[in-house]
């Protein structure tokens, strides 16, 4: 069977996995989360008991969750390299080398600012403290990041890669949250730029935003979040 990723809306860090399937080129299924209201029910446990998204069903139909996780079998697998490099290489050690950046602290750092924006009972003096607190973290990560990004196209080169898929869906936080300019880090917001321009990734957008798109033709359809969870849940 294809493999099938359920990615989360609104604003899931899971779009980016959307736009590598398309870069990948391989037959794929889609299920659309609803982070806010299934992704909390009861019945989501059977598929991942944290609660989160992205989860991805591999082709011999085992429930694999976690973004590096799920980015790992798929760079196993693209033996064309298209979203990645020989594992041996320079290049894929800092693809994973970024990749962990942006999966840990960069997108770490965004953590106090979506508790203080979805916390309903919290006092305003607490929220203030996250949204503070956050807010400093979030600009502290992005200093470092712009100081790790070279004068390229994308993060490793001349065409995107899982670290850039990895990088897209929780860049824009920056502006969700209104933390920043994004112009203050000129060589992200440059590549921000480019990577939202890309077909793929409004792809990926249009799909979380409900909307239809045809990409490339390699996703086989979607599939209802009921019926996965009847079919792989434990
Ligand atoms: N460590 C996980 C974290 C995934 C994660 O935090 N996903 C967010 C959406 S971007 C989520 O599902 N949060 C739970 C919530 O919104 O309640 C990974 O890297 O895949």
């Amino acid at each position: 069977m294809d493999p099938i990723l359920l990615y989360g809306f609104p604003k899931g860090s899971s779009m980016g996995l959307v736009a590598a399937l398309e870069w990948l080129g391989k037959p794929y299924r889609l299920c659309r989360v609803d982070m806010m209201g299934e992704m909390r029910s009861p019945s989501y446990a059977r598929i991942n008991p944290r609660h989160e998204t992205p989860v991805f069903i591999t082709g011999q139909g085992e429930v694999l969750t976690e973004t590096m996780a799920i980015a790992a079998w798929l760079e196993a697998r693209d033996v064309e390299r298209r979203i990645s490099f020989d594992p041996l290489s320079r290049q894929a050690d800092r693809m994973h080398q970024l990749m962990a950046f942006v999966n840990t602290g960069f997108t770490g750092a965004f953590a106090p600012l979506w508790a203080a924006m979805e916390a309903e009972a919290m006092e305003p003096a607490a929220k203030s403290v996250l949204r503070a607190f956050g807010t400093a973290r979030v600009i502290e990560r992005h200093d470092k990041l712009e100081a790790m990004i070279e004068a390229r196209q994308f993060l490793l080169g001349e065409r995107p890669t899982l670290a850039d898929a990895v990088l897209v869906g929780v860049a824009r936080w920056l502006d969700f949250h209104a933390v920043a300019e994004s112009s203050r880090w000129p060589k992200l917001a440059a590549l921000r730029a480019r990577l939202e321009a890309d077909p793929a990734v409004l792809y990926a957008t249009a799909l979380e935003d409900g909307g239809s798109d045809p990409g490339t033709g390699s996703c086989t359809g979607h599939v209802a979040l009921a019926e996965l969870i009847a079919q792989f849940g434990k």
